[in-house]
């Protein structure tokens, strides 16, 4: 059923320090009983669950500096996140990362694009999200650092989250492509530019040219020179109607069937080398179905087909 099966590290990150809506934290776990392992398994792969990295809790830390909340205690987590996507790859393992709200990236993504440097290899990164989340503290209208995980990647800042593994920036922006964006801020605008980023395709982008030549000219990008590409699935991109259970909905999403087929021509072309789900909250979710969806979404990435 499904193409070469894959050895695949379940790494959860229950973090909400990014986020000013609570309850991001528990996403790994909705989508662990939501039946992500058994559904991985049933497709081939041999699934190896690491279980939760240690993240502290709002309630019993300072916020820091309120243009960045939480800095030193996310920039902590997603220290810890890296070296464990790094060890994954070193043992031969694709990283499935379940957040937690999407600072986690600014980790996952490090953690990759280390393992592939001491390669001499870069990586592309695939970014699909309603959000271009490439503010820094000085241009963030919110000061929540989950609007800032592409810009640390990219170099902009902020510092602590860009220097994770001490170089930067971890990601070029020829290779870096964002899918399904509808809510970008006037700064984030600027910061595009500044950034170099030239591959943004919005909805709008989608309406008109359909899904398929999207993600056909997206994953050319994002793999052209690279040793391959980062997933990163805000479930935000997704319509609220498919997708309720998320902190920052905005209407004019990706329909199921679009969410389904981009992950389908993504395991299509095999050339993805980790992957992320992000932002799933439970807490304003209907019955589980926003962790369910990303159950089903994961399992098209990984080779799930209808026939
Ligand atoms: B998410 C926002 F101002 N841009 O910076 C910000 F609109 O990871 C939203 O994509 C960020 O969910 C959304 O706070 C972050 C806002
Ligand atoms: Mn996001
Ligand atoms: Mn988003
Ligand atoms: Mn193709």
């Amino acid at each position: 059923q499904s193409l070469p099966p894959r050895q695949i590290k379940i790494i959860g990150v229950p973090l909400d320090l990014g986020a000013s809506r609570r309850g991001v934290d528990m996403g790994p776990s909705a989508v662990r009983v939501a039946g992500l392992e058994a559904r991985l398994e049933a497709l081939g792969h041999e699934v190896n669950d690491g279980g939760n990295i240690a993240v502290a809790i709002a309630e019993t830390k300072q916020i820091g500096e309120q243009s960045a909340r939480y800095l030193k205690e996310i920039t902590e987590t997603c220290a810890k996140a890296a070296e464990m996507v790094v060890r994954s790859l070193e043992e031969g393992m694709t990283p499935v990362v379940l957040g937690g709200d999407h600072s986690v990236a600014a980790g996952t993504v490090s953690g990759v694009a280390e393992f592939f440097r001491r390669e001499k290899k870069k990586i592309g990164l695939i970014w699909i999200d309603a959000h271009s989340d490439i503010n820094t503290p000085e241009t963030s209208p919110s000061g929540n650092v989950h609007g800032m995980p592409l810009a640390a990647l990219l170099g902009l800042g902020p510092a602590p989250l860009a220097d994770i593994f001490d170089w930067s920036p971890k990601i070029e922006p020829e290779n870096t492509v964002l899918i399904g964006v509808r809510d970008i801020d006037a700064t984030e605008k600027e910061n595009i530019k500044r950034a170099g980023v030239t591959e943004v395709y919005t909805m709008r982008d989608i309406d008109e040219r359909g899904m398929r030549t999207v993600m056909e000219e997206a994953l050319r990008v994002a793999g052209r020179g690279t040793a391959g590409y980062h997933v990163s699935l805000d479930m935000d991109w997704i319509d609220p109607e498919d997708a309720p259970g998320v902190g920052t909905p905005v209407r004019g999403g990706a329909t199921y069937r679009e969410a389904h087929l981009a992950m389908e021509i993504i395991a299509d072309h095999g050339r993805m080398v980790s992957f992320e789900l992000v932002e799933v909250n439970p807490v304003i979710d209907e019955r589980n179905r926003t962790a369910e969806l990303a159950v089903e979404l994961i399992s098209s990435a990984f080779g799930k087909k209808i026939l």
